[in-house]
């Protein structure tokens, strides 16, 4: 087949699996076109069948506010037809599918055609799509699209619940891990000599938006240093990081928590965590979470959203209530102080990933559902 991939090249989740995806595509014999403003963050310069076309917004004085969407459907409309490409895949509702829906529409116009698949992932949904600004386009492009996936179960159910969309079929595909690369035994101990030595590492992975409560990893992690010495590795960038840095220094924890900034291999420095910390207000799937747990990392995180459908609650990790900084604390020790828990807890939580999220299962999902879309598509 030849694929059209769009999603946000930024550092965050959506983007990490449609990178993800498309190289798994390519290595299966597909031709895999990536359309957005700048090479995907996991995409690595060259692989065989996959390309990169840059969307070029222009920079007119006029505009205030370049539209973006205006020149993504213009570039998918482009590639589309210099490059045959079958179908698009549009990852993050807003505004991908809308610009997708142009592009065909401006296909129509020549009686040619494109098959649309949007895959729902988060915030397009639970917070982005429902502002009013955006909802009755967000609900639109849904509608419009050929085929939706959800990245979870309850992605699914919050979706028909916010925006009716009755009759829609969204098949629920979840994100998934390259086995090979999450695994624990791979990697050399660099981040434990360089931080840990002895001591524990707790470890939390984020864009550091409001959504994540990164105040309260370094409040969960400040109860547990307490009682436990241990050190915190916090991994990526975005707008509340100097709110977690200030609160690191009002705590007088400078010396044992780490800001790492934005790092594109994560797995060897998983691979040297004890515990991994997602106390997020929501989280439609929790792919970093994913990730600690296929690297043998118990996650004790928040029971939003669909993070219960990925972290067994008990078994892989422990899931308290959003804010419950006290709870989560607790847990933390729990599993740290009794190491035969923590044993325990790891080698499940490495097999449970595999077992349900591994790439080569997930990847055969998005290509049948390619397949069952392409020959029946009327819209
Ligand atoms: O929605 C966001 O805040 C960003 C989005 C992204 O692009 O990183 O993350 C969402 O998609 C991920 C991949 O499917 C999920 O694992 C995350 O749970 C989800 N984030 C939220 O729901 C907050």
């Amino acid at each position: 087949m030849k694929i059209g991939i769009t999603c946000y090249p930024t550092y965050g989740g959506s983007g990490a699996v449609a990178t993800e995806l498309g190289i798994a595509l390519a290595d299966r014999g597909h031709e895999v076109h990536f359309i957005t403003y700048r090479q995907p963050f996991r995409l690595p310069s060259f692989l065989p069948r996959i390309f990169f076309h840059e969307v070029d917004v222009g920079r007119y004085p006029l505009f205030e506010f370049p539209p973006y969407d205006l020149a993504l459907a213009v570039r998918m409309h482009e590639v589309v037809r210099t490059h045959g490409l079958e179908l698009l895949h549009c990852h993050y509702a807003i505004p991908h599918a809308t610009s997708a829906w142009i592009a065909r529409e401006m296909l129509r116009e020549t009686k040619e055609d494109v098959h649309l698949i949007t895959t729902l992932h988060g915030t397009d949904i639970t917070i982005v799509g429902q502002d009013p600004s955006f909802f009755p386009i967000t609900k639109f492009s849904i509608e419009k699209s050929d085929r939706i996936t959800a990245v979870s179960s309850y992605l699914r159910e919050e979706t028909c619940r916010a925006f009716g969309c009755e009759g829609l079929e969204i098949d629920v595909i979840h994100n998934f891990i390259d086995p090979d690369v999450y695994n624990r035994e791979k990697y050399p101990p660099l981040l434990k000599n360089q931080f840990g030595r002895s001591k524990p590492i707790l470890m939390h992975v984020s864009n550091f938006r409001a959504v994540k409560r990164v105040r309260d990893v370094i409040r969960i992690y400040s109860e547990v240093n307490r009682e436990l010495p241990s050190v915190l590795v916090m991994i990526g960038d975005g707008p509340d990081r100097p709110a977690a840095e200030e609160e690191a220094r009002m705590l007088g924890l400078e010396e044992s928590v780490s800001f790492l900034g934005k790092l594109d291999q994560i797995a060897p420095l998983l691979a040297a965590a004890d515990l991994f910390l997602l106390p997020s207000q929501s989280e439609s799937f929790g792919l970093s979470a994913l990730e600690a747990l296929a690297s043998g990392v118990p996650v004790v995180g928040t029971n939003a959203g669909g993070l219960p459908e990925v972290v067994r609650d008990g078994e892989t990790g422990i899931l308290c209530a959003v804010g419950d900084v006290p709870g989560m604390a607790a847990a933390s020790l729990e599993i740290l102080q009794d190491p035969a828990r923590w044993a325990a807890m790891s080698k499940l939580a490495a097999k449970d990933a595999r077992a349900r999220f591994s790439r080569d299962a997930i990847v055969t999902q998005y290509e049948s559902l390619y397949r069952q879309s392409l020959p029946t598509k009327t819209k």
